[in-house]
């Protein structure tokens, strides 16, 4: 770790990282005491990551976390009492007890676009974010997480290339934390660096220590910046371990022991300690009044989201879908002049003509519209279209005749008629008819007193069934 923050800087990114994991410690607790409701996830191990990256991020940006993020929300000013609730579907909590985890947002102040579970989802959704703020001019920088296993998603790949493709100012972080669900990262990328998945999209990319707080830091304030200022998407992968299992119903035991032995020693708090020690940034009593301040703090929080109460029965048909104004009220805020982006400055024209493309009778011989080229006449087009249509489902003369054949001796046409044309008879022809036909053309087969000779492969077939 090197020195090159304030002071408060410093003391900023520790004091969001004890917050990160005391908040997560309390829901253990909260969670055997039976009082979270749904799944709970851990970030222990992870705690530089989410905090260092959205550290770099200014008051107006915005994020979307995923489950492992919390220290990101913390970041950003969640009160830990909305974390707790959230967990415990209370009525005060920011979706009044109608999701889980970390599945909130806040459009208005914070910049938070909720979560959704579907992996890579809110890859296109904040690039969508970052063009929109370019759009009306407010100079913001969307960013977003993403694991090792969910950087494996197709809509990462298309979520990406649209990102770069409109150098979005965006920022994703690939938390590649080794493991997704049971799965070791080698076992599904072949990649030493899952940074070099941002060379497919020609876009910038980062691979960095992720339980190093001031370097995870500083490389996503250099992306963010570089993002503001018109580079495009940038990818920071970041190198780190998932302490837990997947979720707390998970040991891990698929988890080597040296491989947690290797990180467990890697604890990114206590590195991070270590080294604020040793630059006379925290010291012994230092650290105690920051423990004493998350201890108050939380205490008050959790005493908060256990006093909520539970949402009303009668409220579950409320607010599930949105009514519009009385929903929520988005609404697009200007920071530039609108007529910058608005006609007559900007182009309208649906059609736009292209000098070589051709002419055609769309364009009465001049340089043809790019929509229009050798389309037909709206006439024309009705007719053959409607000629078309006819020719589609009319059937064969051959055919017809075949049918009619069928329907008055259905034994003899049957035998003649192949099996496609078979299955294009009409139900009226009597069902029955081709299976007497056959019945009554091939002799039925001798019974014999040997067992029949099963090809090796069908007692395979029949093995497995
Ligand atoms: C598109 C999609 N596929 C599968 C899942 C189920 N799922 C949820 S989390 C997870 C593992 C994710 O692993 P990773 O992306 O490495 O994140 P980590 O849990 O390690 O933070 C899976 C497969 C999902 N939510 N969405
Ligand atoms: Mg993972």
């Amino acid at each position: 770790m090197t020195k090159e923050l304030t002071r408060q800087q410093y003391l900023d990114l520790y004091y969001f990282m004890r917050l990160n994991r005391a908040v997560e410690d309390m829901m253990v607790k909260l969670f055997r005491q039976n009082k979270i409701v749904g799944g709970l996830y851990s970030s222990l191990g992870q705690e530089a990551v989410s905090v260092g990256s959205a550290y770099a991020l200014e008051q107006k940006d915005w994020l979307a976390p995923m489950i492992r993020n919390i220290g990101a929300l913390l970041v950003k000013g969640v009160p830990p009492r909305d974390i707790f609730m959230q967990h415990m579907a209370k009525y005060d909590s920011p979706t009044k007890g109608k999701d889980g985890t970390s599945h909130f947002g806040d459009l208005e102040n914070l910049h938070i676009v909720s979560p959704i579970s579907m992996l890579g989802d809110l890859i296109p959704v904040m690039t969508g974010v970052a063009i929109a703020g370019r759009y009306l001019g407010q100079k913001i920088v969307a960013m977003t997480w993403i694991g090792d296993g969910g950087s494996s998603t197709g809509v990462f790949h298309e979520g990406l290339n649209f990102a770069a493709v409109q150098k979005a100012p965006f920022v994703l972080v690939l938390e590649n934390n080794q493991w997704a669900y049971s799965t070791p990262v080698k076992r599904q990328v072949p990649l030493e660096n899952l940074a070099d998945r941002a060379k497919a999209y020609g876009i910038s990319s980062y691979s960095v220590d992720g339980n190093d707080v001031v370097a995870v830091y500083t490389t996503a304030k250099e992306a963010v910046d570089r993002a503001r200022n018109g580079e495009g998407p940038i990818l920071i992968e970041v190198k780190t371990f998932r302490r837990l299992g997947h979720a707390q119903h998970d040991p891990a035991e698929y988890v080597p022991k040296e491989m947690r032995a290797y990180w467990e020693a890697r604890d990114p708090i206590l590195l991070y300690e270590k080294f604020l020690f040793s630059e006379k940034l925290l010291d012994e009593k230092s650290k105690k009044e920051f423990e004493e301040k998350i201890e108050k703090l939380l205490s008050a929080e959790r005493d908060f989201a256990e006093n909520s109460p539970m949402p009303p029965a009668e409220f579950a048909e409320q607010g599930v879908y949105c009514t519009g104004d009385d929903c929520h009220k988005v609404a697009p805020k200007w920071q530039r002049p609108i007529a910058e982006v608005t006609p007559p400055k900007s182009s309208v024209a649906a059609v736009w003509t292209v000098q070589g493309f051709g002419s055609g009778k769309g364009s009465g011989g001049a340089s043809a519209p790019i929509h229009f080229g050798d389309t037909l006449k709206l006439e024309e087009k009705t007719e053959s279209a409607t000629d078309k249509k006819s020719k589609d489902t009319e059937v064969p003369e051959a055919v017809a005749e075949t049918i009619e054949a069928a329907a008055v001796k259905p034994v003899k046409v049957a035998a003649k008629v192949p099996s496609k044309s078979a299955a294009k008879i009409p139900a009226k022809i009597p069902v029955k008819a081709p299976v007497n036909a056959r019945a009554k053309n091939k002799p039925a087969p001798k019974k014999s007193a040997k067992p029949a000779v099963v090809p090796a492969k069908s007692a395979a077939r029949k093995a497995r069934r």
